[in-house]
C-alpha cells in the first residue's frame, strides 16, 4: 500500500489497521483536537461530539479548569504508589466524600476496576457482616448490564458478543430482568445474596430508562433482605442525566456508589467507590489496591472535574438541554425514527432499517458528513450524549443537523 498518495485520514486509519488489534470498528474519522462541545479532525473539519467519549467528557473537551489543575500538578508529583502517603490523596478523599455524602472512598482508575472493587467489598461484607458461608456469596445483576471487559464483568453479561469465547466465566452471579421488581424480590430470597448491582439507566443496552419508582422500590427490596444496593453510576452519574446522580431522581443513596469516566473530565482514567465505614473497612491493608489508584495527579484532576460540574450548574443544563433535544427529536416527522428516549443528555433514538440493509451505522456516517459524531449500538440504536456544557443555540443547531440528515435519508426512501 502506497502511503504517499493517502489522505491524512487514510494514513492514520491505515496505521491502526496495520498495527492495532481489531477490537473496535470506529467511524472513518481521525480526530486531533477538542474544545468544549467540538472536536476537529486531521483535515480541519469541525464536528459536534455527540458521544463525549462514552460520557467521560461531560465537562466538555479540555475544560480549562481541569487542564489547569493537571498542568499545575504534573510537573510536581504524579505518582507515589500507595506504599507512601502523598499530600493530595487525603484532601481529595475528604472532598469527594463530602461532595456525595459518604464515609469513605476507595480510589481506582478505570470504571471496570471500580466495579470489581465494589463486588469485592460486597462479597467481603457478605462474609464478615451478613454472615454468608465462605465462598457462597452471590450477586444479582440485571439482564442487559454492562460494566466493562474483565472476566468478572463479562461473567454477568447477557450479551454473547461480550462473553462468548472467553470462558470459563465466574460463578456466583444471578441475573434478573431489568425493570422487573418481582424477579428481584424472588432473587433476594436466597440468603447468600450479598448485593444487587445496577445501572440507574442501562447505557450499553441502548439507554434503557426503567419505570419511575423502579430504583426506589428495588432499593427498598434490598434493604428488607439485607442486601447491598450497588449503583453503577459510571455513565449515568456526574450530571449526565440532569441530576448529579441518576439515583437522585428517586432520592436513594446507594450502599455502594461507583463513579468513573467524567470523574476526570476525560483527562485520564479515574474511578472511585464510595461507601460506609461498615462496608469499606472490611478490606484490610494488602487485600486490595492498584499501582495508580489515588495518585496525586488523578486526585487533583478529579477535584477540578467535580468542582466545575457544580460551579457551572452542569446538571441543570443537562436537564434543560435534554428536554429541548428530546422534544426536537420527537417532532421529526419521519418513519426512520421509531423511538426517542433518555434522561438529561443521555438519549437514544431507534432507527428502522432503510434502503434494504442500511441502518443506524449508516445514519451515523451521514451525521458525520453533516458535522455531528455519534455511535450506533445493537445495530438499530443511536446514542446521543453531548458534553453537558452545550448551549441552547448549539443544541438546536444539532437538532437541525439530525433533522436534516434524517429527512435526506427519508427522501431517498420515497
Ligand atoms: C468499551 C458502551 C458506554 C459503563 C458502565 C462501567 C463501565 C462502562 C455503566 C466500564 C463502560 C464503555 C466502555 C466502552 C464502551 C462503553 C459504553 F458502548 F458499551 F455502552 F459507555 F456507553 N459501567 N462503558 O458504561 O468502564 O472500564 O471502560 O472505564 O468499548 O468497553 P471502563
Amino acid at each position: 500500500m502506497n502511503t504517499a498518495t493517502m489522505s491524512l485520514t487514510e494514513y492514520y486509519i491505515h496505521l491502526e489497521h496495520e498495527h492495532g488489534a481489531y477490537n473496535y470498528k470506529p467511524l472513518p474519522v481521525v480526530l486531533e483536537r477538542g474544545e468544549g462541545v467540538y472536536v476537529w479532525d486531521v483535515e480541519g473539519k469541525k464536528y459536534y461530539d455527540f458521544l463525549s467519549a462514552y460520557s467521560a467528557v461531560n465537562q466538555g473537551h479540555c475544560h480549562p479548569e481541569i487542564v489547569k489543575a493537571m498542568i499545575e500538578q504534573v510537573g510536581k508529583l504524579t505518582l507515589t504508589s500507595r506504599a507512601f502517603h502523598n499530600n493530595i490523596l487525603g484532601e481529595y478523599e475528604k472532598y469527594i466524600c463530602e461532595y456525595f455524602g459518604y464515609d469513605r472512598v476507595l480510589p481506582m482508575n478505570t470504571g471496570v476496576e471500580g466495579g470489581e472493587t465494589a463486588l469485592k467489598l460486597a462479597r467481603r461484607w457478605g462474609y464478615k457482616i451478613k454472615g454468608i458461608p465462605d465462598n457462597q456469596a452471590k450477586v444479582i445483576f440485571a439482564e442487559g448490564n454492562f460494566w466493562g471487559r474483565t472476566i468478572a464483568a463479562i461473567s454477568s453479561s447477557s450479551d454473547p458478543g461480550s462473553y462468548s469465547g472467553f470462558g470459563p466465566l465466574l460463578s456466583g452471579y444471578i441475573n434478573v430482568p431489568y425493570n422487573n421488581l418481582d424477579a428481584l424480590r424472588e432473587a433476594v430470597k436466597d440468603p447468600n445474596v450479598c448485593a444487587f448491582m445496577v445501572e440507574p439507566i442501562q447505557g450499553e443496552a441502548g439507554v434503557i430508562v426503567p419505570d419511575e419508582g423502579y430504583l426506589k422500590a428495588a432499593y427498598d427490596i434490598c434493604k428488607q433482605a439485607n442486601v447491598l444496593f450497588i449503583a453503577d453510576e459510571i455513565q449515568t452519574g456526574l450530571a449526565r442525566t440532569g441530576k448529579m446522580l441518576a439515583c437522585d431522581y428517586e432520592d436513594i443513596k446507594p450502599d455502594i456508589l461507583i463513579l468513573g469516566k467524567a470523574l476526570s473530565g476525560g483527562l485520564m482514567p479515574v474511578s472511585a467507590v464510595l461507601a460506609s465505614d461498615e462496608i469499606i473497612l472490611t478490606i484490610k491493608p494488602g487485600e486490595h489496591g492498584s499501582t495508580y489508584g489515588g495518585n496525586p495527579l488523578a486526585c487533583k484532576v478529579a477535584m477540578a472535574a467535580l468542582k466545575v460540574l457544580k460551579d457551572e450548574n452542569m446538571a441543570d443544563n443537562a436537564y434543560k438541554m435534554g428536554e429541548i433535544l428530546r422534544n426536537r427529536l420527537r417532532n421529526i416527522k419521519s418513519d426512520l425514527i421509531t423511538t426517542v428516549r433518555g434522561k438529561g443528555l443521555l438519549n437514544a433514538i431507534v432507527i428502522k432499517p432503510y434502503d434494504e440493509d442500511k441502518t443506524a451505522y449508516n445514519v451515523c456516517l451521514e451525521l458525520m458528513k453533516n458535522g455531528l459524531l455519534c455511535k450506533q449500538t445493537h445495530g438499530d440504536i443511536i446514542r446521543f450524549a453531548c458534553p453537558l456544557t452545550i448551549t441552547e443555540e448549539q443544541i438546536n443547531e444539532c437538532a437541525d443537523i439530525i433533522e436534516k440528515t434524517i429527512f435526506s435519508l427519508t427522501t431517498k426512501l420515497d
